[in-house]
């Protein structure tokens, strides 16, 4: 039964305001990776052993010899080198090789770990239990795991081998059984995997509980979100740029109800601007690849390459996949989530406007560098589109109304400001479009009004981000990130509390206020790293610089934060330091969408009012915590990006905390999107900052090693020294040779179809089995050459 001790305080709630003094950073899990009597072990002749290469990956050798410090050692290639004693690491025995749960390992070191996962990703196993998590390491290529047989097996459990359809499995059981909601949690680094194995979790809940055909359009929702929702980047060729959480709801009968999506914070600057080698959303290149004859006259459309949005990443397709084909599969799925033919067009044609916007240029006018934009074929398109007069167009792209006191003073713009705003019509255009769209399919799939039944819910954010050079987005991706670490750290806490051992609970108690030292240094009021940021936002003076130094000014006693040269500051995330260059961060935080450009929106004649009136005019959102903020001489009133993102987090921290949380850690093998290729130091390191090991070790601090008698009495039943033993049934067999083999009855519990041991016990048994077979088979040679 579970003993809860304490409830431990939330961090991250919005009133913490103490910051706990910093303890030193320890890496938990490689610290003690070698074992501690390693002499003793490596005194052991003929074991295997792991050895570290030069290059920093692990290999497997047999201990020749040891004299004092330095033993020899011989890998399989026959090579015979020396190394020092203490630098080897147990490995476990060959019958505990690619074992399905981290749990059964004797030996539970980095390199056993790292070759367990290779061992099965080899065989294209990919999935590996972790104690109660389950690991995920992408295969970048198709693995014949999934579809109905698969799905059959696992719901009338005949397979049980670890994967996504065996944990969603449970999370639907528990749902059942305890008649709470269930999450399923996926995390890991970008291109990881987290998206495609939502989507094989929602094919097994599908299957599961279909039936009223509400299903269909649950997986439907999935081409649409990602054509406009993901897009190629330099990790992942089709990387989410938005967070997701979708709610699965069941009756009582067990049978899907309906639905409801919640997306978090998309990054729009990518419509405007792209890395080289990257490209802005998967729509915009699929219209332009497969829009119709006719749908292209009528809503202008060119050529991808005709575009400058598009153009400036120099990157218009991607291997192995087909954008028009892809706009097919799109428009079929917004038909079947009951977007209009009619929607869809305009939908369409709002996609093209900001394609023309992005072609609309300036030339200077006056002799004070004001500009106008030119009244070519970008300026005519857009205004035909989006239904406005040119003239109109024209002023709201060129000019600023400001209210000084009871006056409105009408501003000229300069190049900057002209390309800025421009700039800002496009993103907000596409990111009501993108809520709009989120709010059709949410139509589309309400819940019934009775809602009594429970849901499973199942969170895809954007995975940690880490590249040359971070902006604002990374920063929140980040962010994101490091939230729901703390959430998995709680939940740890849990499991921990319910095993009760006091000497995980301290070293996790470390890692786990050093996380949240650094959520603090983010949320932390007045002088949180969001706080400051915020404040410098409604600076009209702020800069990107004013606000490095400030940050560098109160941060820099915190043991996650670092100063850098010029607008730039380090911060030490869970998962790695990242280096944030702050340019653009206070215009992208403060997202303004100028007065003029909301009201040329709200009087046009396309559809786009209905699309943007639940959304962009009522910019007084329903208040979130934080404060309200306010735009230096703007002329709306609205929250900070930064602090709308902070609090959406924090609503799904606390939903989330209202269930039971299943939790998929994906990994990425390798950096390059290749199959077959695993990189030890990649592996590890994501293993290491994720605190899947700790894991581990806190579900195996009871009996990790399970055998059923059968299999034991089989492999070690030939040991006994009593032939009696043959005629006994196989638990009798068991009971028999613990006995005597002296095994201390604190090392193992006797089940009534299986025996769990504590750890190495296994490895113990194993060592005697070997001696034993090579005795007998020097014996049977000897005795063989005797004869000869
Ligand atoms: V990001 O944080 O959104 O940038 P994800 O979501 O973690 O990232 P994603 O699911 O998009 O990664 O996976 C990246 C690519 O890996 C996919 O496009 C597939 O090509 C590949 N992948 C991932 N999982 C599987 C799988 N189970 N089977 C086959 C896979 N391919
Ligand atoms: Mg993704």
């Amino acid at each position: 039964a579970a003993i809860l001790v304490e409830q431990r305080p939330s961090v991250g709630d919005e009133d913490l305001d103490t910051v706990p003094t910093p303890l030193p950073l320890v890496s938990t899990f490689h610290r003690e990776r070698r074992w501690a009597d390693t002499s003793s072990y490596a005194a052991k002749k003929k074991l295997q052993s792991w050895f570290q290469l030069s290059n920093g990956d692990w290999e497997l050798g047999k201990i020749l010899s040891t004299s004092g410090t330095e033993s020899v050692i011989s890998p399989p290639d026959g090579k015979v080198l020396k190394v020092k004693t203490e630098s080897l690491v147990p490995a476990n025995p060959d019958i505990l090789d690619g074992v399905d749960d981290l749990m059964q390992l004797s030996y539970l070191n980095e390199p056993s770990v790292l070759y367990n996962l290779q061992f099965r990703y080899n065989r294209d196993m990919i999935y590996t239990k972790a104690g109660p998590v389950l690991v995920a390491i992408n295969p970048f290529k198709e693995v014949p795991l999934y579809g109905n047989n698969y799905i059959e097996a696992y719901k009338n459990k005949s397979m049980e081998s670890p994967h996504v359809y065996a944990i969603t499995d449970t999370a639907i059981r528990e749902m059942i059984r305890d008649e709470v909601n269930q999450s399923i949690i996926i995390s890991g680094e970008s291109g990881a995997g987290k998206t495609e194995t939502a989507k094989i979790a929602m094919q097994y809940l599908a299957a599961l509980g279909g039936g009223s055909g509400i299903e269909y359009e649950i997986l439907k929702t999935n081409p649409i979100l990602e054509a406009f929702g993901n897009a190629k980047t330099l990790r992942n060729d089709n990387s989410s740029r938005f967070g997701k959480l979708i709610e699965i709801h069941f009756s009582e009968t067990g049978k899907i109800s309906g639905a409801k999506i919640q997306t978090f914070l998309l990054e729009k600057s990518r419509v405007v601007q792209c890395m080289e080698g990257e490209r802005s959303y998967h729509i915009f290149y699929q219209l332009c690849a497969g829009a119709s004859p006719k749908l292209r006259e009528k809503i202008s459309l060119k050529i991808a390459s005709e575009y400058k949005y598009l153009r400036q990443s120099n990157c218009y397709t991607i291997t192995g996949v087909n954008d028009a084909e892809r706009f097919q599969v799109v428009t079929e799925a917004l038909d079947i989530v009951h977007v209009s033919k009619e929607d869809q067009e305009s939908v369409f044609a709002m996609l093209a406007a900001v394609l023309w916007l992005g072609n609309v240029s300036f030339s200077v006018v006056d002799n004070e560098n004001h500009v106008e934009p030119l009244a070519d074929e970008g300026l005519t398109t857009v205004a035909k589109l989006i239904g406005c007069n040119v003239g109109e167009l024209k002023l709201a792209l060129s000019t600023r109304k400001m209210r000084v006191g009871n006056d409105t003073i009408v501003q000229k713009l300069s190049l900057s400001q002209a390309v800025d705003t421009r700039d800002a019509l496009a993103k907000s255009i596409y990111s009501c479009l993108f809520d709009w769209l989120v709010e059709q399919v949410n139509k589309s799939l309400a819940v019934g009004k009775r809602r009594t039944g429970r849901s499973i819910s199942i969170l895809d954010i954007y995975g940690f981000e880490s590249f040359e050079r971070n902006s604002f987005e990374q920063f929140c991706i980040n962010y994101a990130n490091e939230r729901l670490q703390q959430h998995f750290n709680r939940h740890l806490f849990k499991l921990e509390q319910e095993v009760s051992l006091l000497k995980y609970l301290t070293r996790l108690l470390v890692s786990y206020l050093n996380s949240s030292v650094f959520l603090l240094s983010y949320m932390q009021k007045p002088l949180g790293l969001l706080s400051l940021l915020d404040e410098e936002s409604t600076f009209p003076n702020g800069t990107d610089l004013t606000f490095a130094n400030k940050l560098k000014q109160h941060l820099n006693s915190n043991s996650c934060f670092r100063g850098e040269r010029g607008k730039a500051f380090s911060v030490s995330h869970y998962a790695g330091e990242v280096t944030y260059d702050t340019t653009g961060f206070l215009e992208k935080n403060r997202d303004l969408l100028h007065l003029d450009s909301i009201q040329l929106l709200s009087s046009c004649s396309c559809h786009l009012p209905q699309i943007f009136a639940s959304n962009m005019l009522t910019q007084s959102e329903k208040p979130v915590v934080g404060p309200l903020y306010k735009a230096g001489g703007a002329d709306s009133q609205k929250l900070s990006v930064a602090t709308k993102f902070k609090g959406q987090l924090f609503q799904l921290m606390q939903r989330l905390e209202n269930t039971t949380p299943h939790f998929i850690r994906c990994i990425k093998p390798n950096n390059s999107q290749s199959p077959g290729l695993y990189e030890q130091g990649l592996v590890l390191q994501q293993l290491r900052c994720c605190g899947v090991l700790e894991v581990v070790r806190i579900s195996r601090s009871g009996f990790p090693t399970r055998m059923s008698h059968q299999k034991f009495a089989r492999r070690y039943g030939f040991l006994l020294l009593e032939s009696v033993a043959y005629s006994q049934d196989p638990l009798s067999i068991s009971v028999a040779i613990l006995h005597q083999f002296d095994i201390l009855p604190e090392m193992y519990q006797v089940g009534y179809t299986k025996l769990f041991f504590r750890t190495g016990q296994i490895g113990v048994l194993e060592d005697t089995r070997n001696h034993t077979l090579h005795g007998i088979l020097r014996v049977q040679s000897c005795f063989r050459g005797h004869q000869a």
